[in-house]
C-alpha cells in the first residue's frame, strides 16, 4: 500500500523518467527508432518496470501513467524535431488495460497538442491487448492505421494469438521475444521459431525487429535470415535523455 502511494504521487514528484534504447537497420546499420522504457527513481533506489507497471496495471494508475508516458515521449520527439536532430521512429509500450480505455481519443489527442508527426509514433501491443476483445481491436488498429501510427506486435511468440489474427489486423511490425533470440545461432528450436517468424512476416508484408540481441553471431544470424532491425545490449543498454541526445545528435553528424 505504502509503495501503491508513492506511485501516484511519482509523476508529480518528478520521480518518472523515459528512458531510450536504440534500433538500427541491419544492413545499413542506420539508427531507424527507439523504444522508450520507463524508469521509476524512489527514495534512492531504481525500481523495475516489472515491479511498477503490474502494480499500476492493479490500481488502475497504468492510465494516467501510460498517458504521461505517451505525453512525454511524442513532447521529446516533437522539441528534437524544432531542434533540427534526425529523430528516429518513437516506440512506446502501451498496457493491455490503456489499450481498452478511450486510447484512441487520448493518442489523437496527444499527437494534436504536441505536433509530434504520427508516421513517427509507433505503439508496442501485446498479443493480449490484441487478443481481449478481437472485433474491437480490429477497428481500433483501423483507426490507428488512418492516423498514420505504426503498430508493432510486441513479445511476439510467446502469448497466445494464432497466425490467422497476423492476417486480420492492421499490423506494421512483429518484435520477436527475446527468449527467442536468446538461443541463437546454436539451439535448434529457437533456429526453428526465429526463421519461422521471419519467413511468415516476409509473406505477410511485415517489418520484423529482433529485441534483446547480445552478441555479434546473433546479429549475424539475424542479418542472414532476413530480419529487418535489432535492438538490444549489443548496441546499447536503454539510455537517459542526455544520453541518447549525444547518441541522436552524432547520428545526424554522420554524412
Ligand atoms: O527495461 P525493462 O526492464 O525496461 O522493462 C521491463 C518491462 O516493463 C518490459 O516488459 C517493458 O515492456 C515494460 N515497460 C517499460 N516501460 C513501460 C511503459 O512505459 N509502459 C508499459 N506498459 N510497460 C513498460
Ligand atoms: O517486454 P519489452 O520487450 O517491452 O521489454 C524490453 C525489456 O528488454 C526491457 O526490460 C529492456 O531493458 C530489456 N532489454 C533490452 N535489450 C536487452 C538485451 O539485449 N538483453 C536483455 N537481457 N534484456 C534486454
Ligand atoms: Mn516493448
Ligand atoms: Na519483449
Amino acid at each position: 500500500l505504502k509503495l501503491e502511494n508513492a506511485l501516484r504521487q511519482a509523476i508529480e514528484k518528478g520521480e518518472m523518467q523515459l528512458y531510450y534504447q536504440p534500433q538500427y537497420k541491419l544492413g545499413t546499420n542506420e539508427l531507424s527508432g527507439c523504444e522508450v522504457l520507463l524508469r521509476w527513481f524512489h527514495g534512492g533506489e531504481l525500481i523495475s518496470p516489472e515491479v511498477f507497471i503490474p502494480l499500476a496495471e492493479e490500481t488502475g494508475f497504468i492510465l494516467p501513467l501510460g498517458k504521461w508516458v505517451l505525453e512525454e515521449g511524442c513532447r521529446q520527439g516533437a522539441e528534437w524535431l524544432e531542434e533540427g536532430v534526425n529523430v528516429p521512429s518513437i516506440a512506446i509500450n502501451v498496457s493491455a488495460f490503456q489499450f481498452r480505455q478511450e486510447f484512441y481519443r487520448t493518442v489523437d489527442s496527444v499527437l494534436r497538442h504536441t505536433g509530434f508527426p504520427p508516421d513517427l509514433l509507433v505503439l508496442e501491443v501485446t498479443e493480449s491487448a490484441l487478443m481481449s476483445d478481437v472485433s474491437r481491436t480490429e477497428f481500433l488498429l483501423t483507426q490507428f492505421r488512418e492516423l498514420g501510427i505504426q503498430i508493432a506486435l510486441d513479445d511476439f511468440g510467446t502469448g497466445y494469438s494464432s497466425l490467422a489474427y497476423l492476417k486480420k489486423f492492421s499490423l506494421d511490425k512483429l518484435k520477436i521475444d527475446r527468449a527467442f533470440i536468446d538461443g541463437l545461432p546454436d539451439d535448434q528450436d529457437d533456429i526453428a521459431i526465429t526463421s519461422s517468424i521471419l519467413d511468415v512476416a516476409k509473406h505477410l508484408g511485415l517489418e520484423t525487429i529482433a529485441e534483446g540481441v547480445e552478441t555479434e553471431a546473433q546479429l549475424n544470424f539475424l542479418k542472414a535470415y532476413g530480419c529487418d532491425q535489432v535492438q538490444g545490449f549489443y548496441f546499447s543498454k536503454p539510455l537517459p535523455l542526455n544520453e541518447f541526445e549525444l547518441l541522436i545528435s552524432s547520428a545526424n553528424d554522420r554524412p
